[in-house]
């Protein structure tokens, strides 16, 4: 049995996936890289900064750092502008009743995520209110696949790693939590990834799981 449980936030917990996609993709076209949904898989999980060096690298684009920070800022503005129609009805109801659940199992329960906008997902979504921690992309210096999201997540709720589960949908996600010495659940995307230690469809079969 694991004491803690940390959820990844995007594709996971809800999904924001076709506003980062619209942002990251009006910003390629803006640069004349072809950008499609197959390429907007590579950055499921993975840090602004880093998304933007993988579309430059898609384009064979090098650019300076004050270049970079300005794209990466534009899309940031696109991204928070679609983040606004967010409401608590994105979040399904199985979502919510899991959570519960497991709190009311004795389990401490946190959010890791890559996303400095974390924290404004999970107001605007009322969600935070089921959580004992958040560790998100404002409080790491290194992204996923680094662990550093989840050994933080981890020490916010006073547990060891070994003593935690990290459900993820992206692939980065499962290596960090393996990296980290966590067990993976891997949802989604991640379900199908060989490294996860165990597998769900739906957020629900947490509570036979762990
Ligand atoms: P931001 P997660 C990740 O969230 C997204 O999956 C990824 O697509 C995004 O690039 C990353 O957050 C950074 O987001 O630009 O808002 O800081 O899945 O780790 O919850
Ligand atoms: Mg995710």
């Amino acid at each position: 049995m694991k004491q803690g449980i940390i959820f990844d936030l995007d594709g996971v917990l809800l999904s924001t996936d076709e506003m980062h996609f619209a942002a990251w993709k009006s910003i390629a076209d803006e640069l004349g890289i072809p950008f499609g949904r197959t390429e907007n898989n590579l950055l499921r999980g993975v840090s602004r900064m880093a998304s933007l060096e993988i579309i430059l690298g898609l384009g064979h684009m090098t650019l300076s750092e004050e270049e970079k920070q300005t794209l990466a800022e534009r899309k940031n503005g696109r991204y928070v502008a679609f983040l606004q129609s967010l409401t608590p009805d994105v979040v399904t109801q199985e979502v919510r009743d899991t959570l519960t659940e497991l709190h009311a199992r004795g389990r401490k329960i946190a959010v890791g995520s890559s996303s400095k906008n974390a924290k404004l997902i999970l107001r605007l979504t009322d969600l935070l209110k089921y959580f004992d921690a958040v560790s998100d992309g404002t409080n790491i210096t290194r992204s996923k696949p680094d662990p550093e999201v989840f050994v933080k997540g981890a020490a916010f709720l006073g547990l060891a790693p070994d003593a935690c589960a990290v459900v993820e949908d992206a692939v980065a996600g499962i290596d960090a939590a393996n990296a980290g010495g966590f067990m993976s659940i891997g949802i989604g995307d991640a379900a199908s990834y060989e490294k996860a230690d165990a597998k769900i469809t739906h957020i629900e079969e947490l509570l036979n799981l762990i």
